[in-house]
């Protein structure tokens, strides 16, 4: 019978072991290159974006040695950003994942070139890929726009334009930092096994995954308020301190439960509409809906 964690277990040891392969070819001159990249790789995530992508890859019939590797690519995307975002001239976070960041561990220095070579690495794998034929070239171009200058690095730009600035904040400006910083990479864990299988429901699944990234960032910004340290691993109530644009300033934090709540119900009415069994989908919802990490 289909068991939604067990699921989740078999996906995410799948791509672990995929990460754990590639990890043990990875040589780089001087060592504490690679050795950066691996600590922040390796350091406990919860892989939610590769198990997005390998289980939409199997609703929609996508062999996992095409999706593998874009998995891979995707995390590691991920990971850069994460590493970049503990740094002092960003975030300034000394903990990731309850254990050292990135830059207490190895250096300012090393932790900004643990970014670009993760981000390097990625882009090289999407080109290999890219030999397989059109569709790989289109779910690589796909990866690069969502991690790029009209996604994830926008939406952080933005992020850092309203800090300190909230007085000048509206509500298409929380939308945007969302649907950009955080839910382009969710965003890219959808699309690209949905354009590797032909594109059938594209415009359905695009809708999932928006609304999927904006509930994720929601509830990251309820965590900040109502987690703790031990279950995040990461520090708690930075949001509000530095005066960040955030769901809980623009809603307040019943207002930021409602709205979470809309874009839950709002996932899976999209997913009414494709003809397929896509209960891990719609219980990957609920997952985000009610994390406490
Ligand atoms: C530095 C270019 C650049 C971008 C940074 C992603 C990001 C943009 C900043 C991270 C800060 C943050 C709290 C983003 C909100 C959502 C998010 C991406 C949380 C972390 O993702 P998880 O929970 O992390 O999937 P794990 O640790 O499980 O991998």
């Amino acid at each position: 019978m289909y068991d939604f964690k067990a699921e989740y277990q078999r996906l995410q040891t799948r791509f672990e072991r995929f990460m754990q392969e590639y990890l043990e070819e990875l040589k780089t001159t001087p060592a504490v290159l690679g050795e950066s990249m691996a600590y922040s790789l390796q350091n406990g995530g919860k892989r939610i974006r590769p198990v997005l992508m390998l289980a939409t890859a199997e609703a929609f019939g996508v062999e996992e040695s095409r999706v593998l590797p874009f998995a891979l690519a995707l995390e590691m995307i991920h990971t850069y950003s994460l590493v970049h975002d503990d740094l002092p001239a960003m975030d300034n976070d000394d903990f990731r994942r309850g254990k050292p960041s990135n830059h207490k561990v190895f250096g300012e220095g090393n932790a900004v070139l643990a970014g670009d070579a993760l981000l390097n690495t990625a882009f090289g794998l999407c080109l290999k890929e890219c030999f397989k034929g059109q569709d790989e070239v289109l779910a690589s171009s796909i990866l690069c726009e969502c991690a790029g200058i009209d996604g994830m690095i926008a939406g952080q730009s933005a992020d850092l334009l309203f800090e300190k600035n909230l007085e000048n904040a509206k509500e298409k400006d929380l939308l945007y930092i969302q649907e950009n910083k955080t839910g382009k990479l969710i965003l890219a864990a959808v699309a690209v096994p949905s354009v590797l299988s032909g594109n059938e429901y594209y415009y359905q699944l695009r809708e999932y995954a928006v609304t999927l990234g904006r509930l994720f960032q929601i509830t990251d910004d309820i965590l900040d308020v109502t987690g703790d340290f031990t279950a995040l691993g990461k520090t708690i109530g930075k949001d509000e301190r530095e005066d960040k644009l955030t769901s809980i300033r623009f809603y307040s934090l019943d207002g930021a439960r409602v709205q979470a709540d809309v874009c839950a119900d709002r996932c899976n009415a999209v997913l009414d509409g494709v003809k397929k069994d896509l209960s891990f989908l719609r219980d990957f919802v609920a997952m985000v809906r009610n994390r406490s990490k």
